[in-house]
């Protein structure tokens, strides 16, 4: 065994609640179910030699798909109100964590919230239906032996602490691309971030948002953008030109770096 090491895996962009050709609330139950079920399978076949302490479960928000976010968005959804998307969440999730808690022995969650689950233009930003979600995952998972954890002060950011690396956590909606490609703005976000007092030192960025899947660095500091569970997903083909990645990371990090391994699970 080498030193030990933390898990974490990186989800964002659910869009529960929201319909495709080949994506509803029923897909993502069952997709969600697959993949906690291949977690566990892929650290025994993989990772077997490696002492991994816990798993870290990042939520980056857009887990529900929302109400109101553009005119026709009813005519895509199977649940239109989005308190019965967070609310059907929670019990997924709260059970989901609890046998994830069983497989590695300690689980614990970070969660920041998107811009689908906005209730509104006039009402409070805190007001946002992933918020809710996370609140009533909060109650439900303590029963788990799991703890959620929110930044109170302003939901939209989150930095975490793992083994003495810093990652923020954001969802990403309010970085804007040049040309369309969104990773020219994601990469001069973070360095000015990263030299703020506000929010600096960072190690690694964890984002979603752009439905795509990517990895690369500045130096020392690191991107990992991760992807959704939504497929025949005309958002990021339409608006961006790219298939929607149906991959989240999965990563190992160490005493001595942010990022040991990291590894793209299939969602679909
Ligand atoms: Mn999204």
């Amino acid at each position: 065994m080498g030193s030990p090491e933390t898990a974490v895996l990186v989800t964002s962009d659910w869009h529960y609640g929201k319909q495709t050709a080949s994506y509803g609330p029923q897909t993502f139950r069952s997709r969600f179910e697959s993949l906690g079920e291949r977690l566990i399978q892929f650290r025994d076949r993989h990772l077997g030699g490696k002492h991994l302490d816990k798993l870290i479960v990042l939520i980056l928000g857009d887990v529900c798909d929302g109400g109101g976010i553009y005119p026709t968005q009813p005519h895509h959804q199977e649940i239109t109100d989005p308190q019965e998307q967070a609310w059907q969440l929670s019990g997924v999730t709260s059970a989901w964590l609890g046998k994830q808690r069983e497989a590695w022995g300690e689980v614990e969650v970070f969660a920041v919230p998107g811009n689908h689950g906005r209730a509104g233009k006039h009402a409070h930003e805190n007001t946002n239906f992933d918020v809710v979600f996370y609140r009533y995952l909060q109650g439900q998972a303590k029963e788990h032996g799991v703890s959620v954890n929110l930044n109170t002060a302003d939901y939209f950011l989150q930095k975490a602490q793992i083994r003495g690396h810093h990652y923020l956590l954001y969802h990403g909606d309010r970085i804007y691309g040049t040309s369309g490609i969104p990773w020219y703005g994601v990469q001069n976000r973070l360095l000015r971030w990263n030299t703020s007092d506000s929010l600096g030192p960072i190690d690694v960025l964890c984002m979603g948002h752009f439905h795509a899947l990517a990895h690369w660095r500045v130096n020392r500091v690191q991107v990992l953008a991760t992807g959704t569970m939504v497929t025949d997903d005309q958002w990021a083909l339409t608006t961006l030109g790219f298939d929607s990645a149906n991959q989240w990371w999965l990563f190992g990090v160490s005493d001595k770096h942010p990022i040991t391994w990291q590894y793209g699970l299939d969602l679909a």
